[in-house]
């Protein structure tokens, strides 16, 4: 596979140049880990990429005082739509602090109660898709479904806008297909062959990027025709901070319209790729684990008895321990944003051996980061105990980093929390999952993780299940 030697500084390197990175770079990633160990260099014709992932090096680079946030060549291309949108801002770009101070109060959980009858409304499309499956024994694909609920809920819940995306038969919304290929040209885009041209491929993803900001301006046009902005959602909070020149704010950050712009790209993207892969991977777990599914549908029980249309309250998601912890163990096999980026403050060394310049960016492969020693034996079991309340607590923070780290770290982590816990909780109260297809996990990357081809069939669980 790859060419092996020992560079200079000691830190094994792994040349793809001649191999490529292929379309599974986070795989790819994870086996090169397993041979070189948790520090290696992954270089690719110029490109040179620190890649770390045990504890104490991860524990390193997320040390506000020596590292930062990152912006890596993919997150450089991610830039080429979604701007200095809150994921791809530079650390010193002022756009960052002021639109982080609008949204932070957004994002607080406390702000969920907000969200919650958009959530639940949302997960009611899910049941009324899943139970025609149920009638006509027909499978559902499930992270095509998941998809189609986590971009209903962001933009419901952010932006009331509706995608409408159950209503629309086998195609999902084209803001997804375009926003994949999208995804997938950032992802590609440094591996790709020097020699070869690639003004079609550039030309389809300039399309692609207008294609998305159109849609952006009618999510903005559709809220400001009503000619309020005084809603409390993500929107609504940057609508009513927007710099209108002398008539601006004179307190607080302003956003102009181009920032709101990027932001709302951003937000439609980053609220529901990931929480889309994070459902379907804990229902792949949950359908391959009797035991742990069990254990969610007594939680649901517990809530709901045998209600058929349950109404579970905003306070009820908090009493669904279980079904988070699965939701937290699928996410530590299987966290969907694969890797984060750190960047040096000053020279320094890491783990005592490793020269690392200032300005250097340093990869963390959180997969393997979440197979660590620190997680025991045998790192690769499904096993959601892992997340009780004591094992947590006997285990360094830094051993899970699904959402990143530190300041720049995840601003909808609650969001996601909320919104999954309940569907998942809801799914489980309601249907039998079934193994049709002795489903074998393959998984898909466009820049996130997801499993592919994964499908299940469906029956109405009865009292007696
Ligand atoms: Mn999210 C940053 C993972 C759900 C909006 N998110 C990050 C980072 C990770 C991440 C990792 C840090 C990236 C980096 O350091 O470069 N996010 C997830 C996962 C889920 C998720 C695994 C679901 C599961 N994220 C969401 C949701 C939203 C959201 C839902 C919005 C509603 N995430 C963001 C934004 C950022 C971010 C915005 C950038 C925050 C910042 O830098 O200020």
């Amino acid at each position: 596979h790859s060419a092996e030697r020992a560079a200079d500084d000691g830190i094994p390197v792994a040349d793809l140049t001649e191999t490529g990175l292929t379309h599974t770079p986070v795989q790819r990633s994870m086996d090169l880990a397993r041979i070189h160990g948790p520090a290696y260099a992954r270089k690719f014709g110029a490109h040179r990429t620190l890649i770390v992932s045990s504890l104490d090096l991860v524990t390193e680079v997320a040390d506000e005082s020596r590292f930062r946030k990152g912006v890596s060549a993919v997150l450089e291309n991610v830039r080429e739509f979604a701007g200095d949108g809150l994921f791809t801002a530079y650390n010193d770009e002022p756009n960052w602090a002021k639109a982080h101070e609008v949204l932070m109060p957004a994002f607080a959980l406390g702000s969920m109660r907000t969200y919650h009858p958009a959530m639940l409304k949302v997960a009611r499309r899910v049941m009324a898709s899943w139970d025609r499956r149920v009638a006509d024994g027909t499978p559902v694909q499930v992270a095509e479904d998941m998809t189609r609920m986590t971009l209903d809920t962001i933009g419901l819940a952010g932006f009331g806008f509706d995608f409408e995306s159950f209503s629309r038969g086998d195609t999902p919304h084209p803001f997804v297909e375009a926003m994949v290929r999208c995804l997938e040209w950032s992802m590609t885009k440094f591996s790709r062959d020097p020699a070869a041209d690639h003004c079609a491929a550039d030309a389809a993803f300039r399309a692609d990027a207008d294609y998305l900001a159109s849609v952006v301006d009618e999510v903005i046009a559709a809220r400001t025709a009503g000619g309020e902005s005084g809603d409390d959602d993500l929107l609504g909070l940057m609508l009513g901070a927007r710099d209108q020149g002398d008539a601006a704010a004179a307190d607080g950050p302003t956003l102009d319209l181009a920032n709101i712009r990027n932001q709302v790209i951003t937000f439609l993207i980053a609220g529901h790729e990931t929480t889309s892969g994070a459902l379907s991977f804990a229902l792949y777990h949950l359908l391959k684990d009797p035991l742990a599914l069990r254990m969610v549908q007594r939680e649901a029980d517990e809530l709901w008895g045998d209600q058929a249309d349950p109404d579970p309250s905003f306070e009820d998601i908090g009493r669904l321990p279980f079904t988070r912890q699965v939701l937290n163990e699928a996410l530590r096999l299987w966290p969907t944003a694969a890797v984060f980026t750190r960047q040096a403050r000053e020279d320094t060394l890491l783990g005592g051996r490793y020269p690392v310049q200032a300005g250097e960016l340093v990869t963390v492969l959180t997969p393997m980061l979440h197979r660590d020693p620190a997680w025991g034996d045998n790192p690769e079991l499904f096993d959601p105990s892992r997340f009780s309340p004591e094992a947590e607590a006997a285990r360094s923070p830094h051993a899970y980093k699904p959402f990143g780290t530190g300041e720049r770290a995840c601003i909808g982590r609650q969001f996601a929390l909320h919104e999954a816990t309940m569907l998942l909780a809801l799914l489980a109260h309601r249907y039998r999952l079934l193994d049709h297809a002795g489903y074998q996990l393959r998984i898909k990357e466009t820049l996130t993780l997801k499993p592919d081809g994964f499908t299940l069939t469906l029956a109405a669980r009865t009292p007696a299940d």
